[in-house]
């Protein structure tokens, strides 16, 4: 078949997605990368034309929207959105985080709970896919607040999930705090201790490292990268995005490996500290943002750097970017500035945080391009190894989950060099990506009949 011929098929199939999923714009984008690598592998593997696998895996297997009543500290009654995706199970009970943040609508957790579907079948470990949460913004509540809202929005999702049907766990607006409010709330309500969230505190049942996980991951993803063409982390000048959990430990690991992080940003601006982010200075934006809950700028103030209000760091220029923030936060000019400022790597901490254009301009500048669902499945993996270890009733040492995500990390990363076409030393990880996800997810649907 020729590239017009697949071109066309992924444009028909795009039109079905559109008219069924009207106004969803990230989930149309996430389906549409996807469905561009995947749909010549299916064409060779016809089994899977024949079992409709493709518009079967963007169809969620349930959708459950509700309604969260709650309190503020004035004795006001405020109401939110709440959801869960139960996108696919094929391989194991729903898993993924929740969000809490104003710009969540169904689309955006569509697009979350498709991804997270092949994200979750690259860690290797038997988990399905979903993707929930809400518009509730927690910037600027009180703790207070933030606990009458996880109560309010447990109090009905805990009819839908359990610790062998449905786990859930962090994302943007969710950290250590809320995942503690949600799982008090849900203990109470079904008089059990189990496993039922991941990303816990580590007295009652959190895995060590799962905080570090995803950030961790994304370096170590990048390390796997730079190997291919015999190089490593030390001394590159990194920038991240971000300063939020993804973007502290990518921080972390990635001063670790060597290399220099010289931004980090929130939804206000970036700051551009040209000596790097070390240490210390990580355990000031630490407090910042996980205690004070304050603003990225305050690092300027207190460092006497830069601060760029209502900007983003892909002008500063870099080796290594790190984008760990939210979707669609690289552009194409972006792309092009980064590229042109001879950045050689990108490794995606964010989920779908590169717009379609910009992953283009990557392809084309054949820098190393790693796509989130490989480079930030270091998180959900740890998540799969809590779930391991609450089953156990068992804790592993730091130095064996570290060592299991490494090994996790190596995995993807050869899974990827397994279905990623190659030319010359040029990988397409989004191919190899994509269908390394898909072939367990697709196998299991077959072997499950049409359910
Ligand atoms: P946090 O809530 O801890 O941090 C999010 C950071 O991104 C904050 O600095 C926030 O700034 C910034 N941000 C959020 N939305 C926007 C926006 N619209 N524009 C600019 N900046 C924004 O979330 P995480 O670190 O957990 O998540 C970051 C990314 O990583 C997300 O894409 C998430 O889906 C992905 N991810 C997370 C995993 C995890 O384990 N937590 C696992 C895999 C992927 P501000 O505070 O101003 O809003
Ligand atoms: O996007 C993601 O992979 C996450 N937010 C983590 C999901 C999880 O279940 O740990």
């Amino acid at each position: 078949m020729t590239n017009n011929a697949y071109d066309s098929l992924v444009k028909e199939f795009m039109a079905k997605i559109i008219a069924r999923n009207p106004g969803e714009e990230e989930f149309h984008q996430a389906v549409e990368e996807v469905v561009t690598t995947i749909i010549p592998f299916v064409e060779e593997n016809p089994k899977y034309k024949a079992a409709k696998i493709l518009e079967r895996i963007a169809e969620p297997e349930r959708v459950i929207l509700f309604r969260i009543p709650w309190k503020d500290d004035k004795g006001e009654i405020q109401i939110n959105k709440g959801y869960r995706i139960e996108m696919n199970s094929a391989i194991g009970p729903y898993k993924g985080g929740l969000r809490f943040h104003p710009t969540v609508n169904l689309g955006v957790l569509k697009f979350l709970a498709y991804e997270q579907v092949f994200k979750n079948s690259l860690t290797t470990l038997p988990m399905g896919g979903g993707k929930g949460g809400s518009d509730f913004d927690p910037k600027g509540k009180s703790d207070n607040e933030v606990m009458a809202f996880c109560q309010s929005f447990m109090t009905e999702l805990s009819r839908h999930i359990g610790p062998d049907t449905d786990i859930p766990a962090g994302d943007i607006g969710v950290g250590g705090r809320e995942i503690g409010f949600l799982f008090g709330q849900y203990k109470r309500i079904r008089n059990e201790f189990t496993g039922v969230l991941t990303g816990k505190g580590r007295e009652w049942g959190g895995s060590l490292i799962r905080p570090q996980a995803t950030g961790y991951g994304q370096v170590y993803f990048a390390q796997e990268m730079l190997k291919t063409r015999g190089d490593n982390m030390k001394g590159k000048i990194c920038t991240v995005s971000g300063s939020g959990n993804v973007a502290q430990y990518a921080t972390e690991k990635a001063t670790e490996l060597g290399g220099k992080v010289v931004t980090l940003s929130d939804s206000a601006g970036f700051i551009y500290d040209p000596n790097g982010i070390d240490v210390e200075k990580l355990a000031f934006v630490m407090d910042l943002k996980n205690v004070k809950r304050g603003r990225i700028k305050e690092y300027a103030d207190k460092y006497g750097c830069e601060y760029y209000e209502g900007k983003r760091p892909w002008g500063i220029k870099c080796d290594v970017a790190l984008p760990s923030a939210t979707q669609n936060e690289v552009d194409e000019e972006d792309a092009k500035t980064l590229i042109a400022n001879g950045c050689l790597l990108v490794s995606e901490g964010a989920n779908m945080p590169s717009s379609p254009a910009a992953i283009e301009v990557y392809q084309n500048a054949r820098i190393m391009y790693g796509p989130g669902k490989a480079a930030n499945a270091g998180g959900v993996a740890v998540s799969g190894l809590e779930m391991s270890q609450n089953s156990l009733r068992f804790s592993w040492t730091r130095e064996e989950v570290d060592a299991k995500l490494q090994q996790i990390m190596k995995d993807i990363h050869a899974t990827c060099l397994k279905y990623g076409p190659k030319e010359g030393d040029y990988i397409d990880y989004v191919t190899g990506a994509n269908i390394g996800g898909f072939v367990k997810v697709a196998d299991a649907m077959m072997a499950q009949g049409y359910v």
